[in-house]
């Protein structure tokens, strides 16, 4: 039996396309069960079969220049690294709803802090996708593979040839079902579901490498064109704002993965934010209802970046990661500049999205990471320090604060997989058959309660009557792979229209002694700087923003998604499928044209802007450009800032 079976392996290509039959399976299996591509038509099905076959006489093609015992260990060691991308792939899936890119990989240091939410996503039935590798490795121990004999370099070259066929026709239908696939490639969804996951991998590794040239070859004319762009777009602030809070201290709060399906919301009769939902209603407070989230795959950095530059967070990767060095003209480093003390803290490690790298280009002048608070292991959950303690053991740092000051403060606790010790909260859980979306609401009333309690600490420290608060949902914490639970909890069928709906989060506004209002339009987190400038009196006309203020007149009420999908009052976009608002019935393309022009622009030059380099290249009126040298984390933080770096650095 044994020997019939060895005999068989042994023949000249039996290994070779048996292990790459295997593979095309476990693709495919891979495709059906775990990758949500939204499969349209027959040619997708089609293309889906088709497409791993390319890439597999590519990569297992290199097995066949080796001979003898060594032509099966290479087989054996392309199966296990191609199998170890694709499980990486689908463990990343199942928690950012996307794909792996380079840039995200190579930042080991955040990687590391993932795994707990990595372990989490594991199953044992994942043992399945090593299955084949395993089983070589058996057929090499168990010696049933006997040595290989040479290949002709004439065949080898044939299975590259194919390679390149098989490969050339793959893209060929594709861009006839979806043209401009690699050009204009917003969303890596289409790219795995035309090309495979593989032709994906090298894709971006190609996209990576580009992008790191291009800002060697920009030039201050690449400028041009975003400059007229946001001219013609600029919006003029509202008179009956402009200035109302001037001089006061600002807070920004990131409210962890906080959509806005939970504000208002009950369950068994109790509020899940019933201190959020009581700032509605406070006359201070603006409260928006139709704001949206526009990150990308640098998640709570890639909120940060918006609400500091107006501009977009990479199409790939995390600008956090790649363009921290890049100049800007952020938020913290105007304000500074208007003799505004500068700060962010959070009970994380500094290190995570590279925060101590890029708040030195934002002019963010402390840093209070996790090294500032007691971490005692009863406090810490997750990613870092819970939320309460957190708060609380801010304060003495606020008060420590130069006023004005701006402060950003991150919260942890309401994280994916949102679970809590117990004893945390006292809240019913729900009971759909997904734990996420069950865990989900305990851990935002967790929140709400901390928010809660930093308002009452703040108003018994003295700061809250001289700042203003602007608290802003950093993105999406229950991702599409939950639509079934999330079905259940919004009481309608959940598909690509309403989950775009539910890309909603809560955005607040609270300014003592200024009169706040509900504001209804739309808006995202592009436009959050140029809102909370004016209200500080703080004229915005010479800085490159995206963005447009949601308390002016004019407002523009386009929310591009970082994927190219939007939202206008009138219609949603998804996966260039028109839907009108707020039926979500489908409707003609032509309905979302213009939006739609002015979305791809948008993200095309702001892209322009970050990938090149290009601000640095521009000096706004009255603005000096950001040293970094001017920014050092590692000292003690609660000594008073130098007066003026730069002078310091000459008397040296
Ligand atoms: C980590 C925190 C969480 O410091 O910002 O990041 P996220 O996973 O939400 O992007
Ligand atoms: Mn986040």
């Amino acid at each position: 039996m044994r020997n019939k079976l060895s005999s068989q392996i042994n023949k000249p290509w039996t290994l070779f396309i048996g292990v790459i039959l295997l593979f095309w399976l476990k693709m495919y299996a891979v495709y059906q069960t775990e990758f949500d591509l939204g499969i349209q038509n027959g040619m997708q099905s089609f293309l889906l079969v088709l497409n791993p076959i390319s890439s597999l006489l590519l990569f297992f093609g290199f097995a066949l220049f080796f001979k003898g015992r060594k032509r099966a260990w290479a087989i054996l060691i392309i199966d296990f690294v191609l199998s170890f991308i694709l499980y990486a792939n689908v463990v990343y899936y199942r928690f950012f709803n996307d794909f792996i890119t380079l840039p995200t990989v190579m930042h080991t240091n955040d990687a590391g802090e993932l795994k707990d939410s990595a372990f989490a996503l594991m199953q044992f039935s994942d043992a399945f996708y090593f299955i084949d590798t395993l089983l070589i490795l058996s057929l090499i121990l168990f010696k049933v593979i006997k040595p290989q004999v040479a290949m002709k370099k004439k065949k080898i070259a044939l299975v590259f040839a194919s390679a390149a066929v098989f490969f050339t026709v793959n893209l060929g239908l594709a861009e006839a079902d979806r043209p401009e696939l690699l050009t204009r490639a917003f969303d890596r969804t289409y790219i795995v579901k035309y090309l495979g996951q593989f032709n994906y991998q090298i894709f971006d590794a190609v996209t990576t490498v580009k992008s790191s040239s291009q800002s060697a070859f920009a030039s201050s004319d690449d400028l041009t064109d975003v400059r007229n762009f946001v001219e013609a777009n600029r919006t003029e602030p509202n008179p009956e704002y402009f200035g109302k809070a001037e001089g006061m201290n600002v807070i920004y709060i990131s409210l962890e993965s906080l959509q806005s399906f939970v504000i208002g919301r009950e369950v068994d009769g109790q509020e899940v934010t019933p201190f959020l939902n009581s700032l509605i209603e406070d006359q201070n407070t603006f409260y928006f209802d139709n704001f949206f989230h526009q990150v990308g795959q640098g998640k709570t950095s890639d909120a940060e970046f918006m609400m500091a530059n107006s501009l977009y967070p990479l199409p790939s990767g995390s600008v956090a990661m790649e363009k921290a060095r890049n100049t800007y003209q952020a938020q913290p480093a105007i304000l500074e500049q208007k003799g505004y003390s500068t700060a962010s803290l959070h009970g994380n490690g500094k290190t995570f999205w590279n925060r101590d790298e890029m708040y030195k280009s934002f002019g963010i002048q402390k840093f209070f990471d996790s090294s500032y608070y007691d971490m005692n292991e009863e406090d810490v959950h997750n990613y870092g320090l819970k939320d309460k303690p957190f708060f609380e053991q801010s304060i003495p740092y606020l008060e420590s604060l130069e006023q004005p000051f701006e402060a950003k403060m991150l919260t942890l606790s309401n994280h994916f997989p949102f679970t809590m010790d117990e004893g945390d909260v006292d809240f019913p859980t729900l009971e759909t058959n997904d734990s996420v979306v069950n865990g989900y609401f305990q851990t935002a009333k967790y929140m709400d309660e901390s928010i809660e309690q930093f308002f009452n600490d703040l108003k018994e420290s003295g700061l809250y009557d001289n700042t203003m608060i602007v608290m802003y949902g950093d993105h999406y914490g229950i991702s599409n792979n939950h639509n079934t639970a999330m079905s259940e909890v919004m009481g309608e069928e959940v598909g690509a229209y309403e989950n775009a709906q539910l890309q909603r989060v809560p955005l607040f506004i609270t300014a003592p002694g200024v009169e706040g209002k509900q504001v209804h339009e739309y808006g995202g987190h592009m436009d959050v700087r140029d809102t909370v400038l004016h209200l500080l009196g703080v004229e915005t006309d010479d800085f490159i923003s995206f963005g447009s203020d949601l308390l002016s007149e004019d407002h523009r009420e386009i929310v591009p998604f970082r994927n190219g999908d939007f939202v206008t009052p009138e219609v949603t976009s998804v996966n260039e499928k028109c839907y009108a608002n707020p039926t979500g019935e489908k409707v003609d393309a032509e309905a979302c044209e213009q939006a739609g022009q002015f979305v791809e622009e948008s993200l095309e030059l702001s892209d322009k802007v970050v990938y090149g380099d290009l601000l640095r290249f521009y000096e706004p009126e009255g603005f000096t450009p950001v040293d970094r040298n001017d920014y050092n984390y590692t000292v003690d933080q609660m000594e008073p800032v130098q007066e003026d770096p730069a002078q310091e650095k000459e008397q040296k």
